[in-house]
């Protein structure tokens, strides 16, 4: 497989997702600014949406869009692991539809946006409270959104890592606090995040 990301962004839950399940990966870095690829080329050629993250998979088809792409990855998981299964799998899929449509795009998307005019940002501020103070509430003592770790908090953990570059305090929101930090406890969500970090630092 091979995963097109930019560093901290949305596609770093597919990095996170691909480590969890061990699945071996090749990794390109698109500049979604200027639709570069760092190795040089057009990312427009490869993925015409122009956004991250893309993949390739093994049989060559190119996915986009983070649901299609982290249900996938779960799929190839040897173990088995990152994705509820059977009867159980719609709750995957009503999470990562959550995470994609209220919170990621539409609300903290646009607070990150560098265009976005301040009262658009100022209503997905309130939307994200909102949301987040109904999520919090969601937990009920159980460690990760499916019950056990899925692709769903990866993608969960990262849009939630955007809340320190907006300046959005989690203090209020402690049980989506704790998830994110139990997320990034996690060996290879960890390991996934730092490498990022430290692309993202170098520019
Ligand atoms: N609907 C897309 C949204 C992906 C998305 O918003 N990607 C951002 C990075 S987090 C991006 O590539 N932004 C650059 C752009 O929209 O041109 C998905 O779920 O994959």
């Amino acid at each position: 497989m091979e995963l097109y990301f930019a560093p901290l962004a949305c596609s770093l839950a597919s990095r996170i997702s691909l480590y969890e399940a061990g699945v071996d990966a090749r990794f390109h870095r698109v500049n979604t600014t200027t639709k570069q690829l760092a190795e040089g080329g057009d990312y427009l050629a490869i993925n015409s949406k122009g956004q991250v993250p893309a993949l390739r998979t093994d049989s060559g088809e190119l996915l986009t869009e983070n649901n299609a792409i982290l249900e996938y990855i779960a799929d190839a998981a040897p173990s088995g692991s990152l994705a509820p299964k059977g009867a159980a799998r719609p709750r995957l899929r009503e999470w990562l539809s959550f995470v994609s449509s209220e919170l990621h795009t539409p609300v903290f998307g646009l607070m990150l946006s560098a265009t976005a005019p301040a009262e658009a940002k100022a209503h997905a501020r309130g939307l994200a409270e909102r949301k987040l103070a109904w999520l919090d509430g969601q937990f009920d003592g159980t460690p990760y959104l499916t019950g056990e770790f899925s692709v769903a908090d990866a993608y969960l953990a990262t849009v939630m890592n955007w809340t320190q570059a907006v300046q959005f305090d989690l203090a209020p929101y402690p049980n989506v606090a704790a998830h994110r930090a139990r997320v990034f406890d996690r060996p290879a969500a960890g390991r996934a995040f730092a490498e990022e970090f430290a692309l993202y630092r170098a520019g």
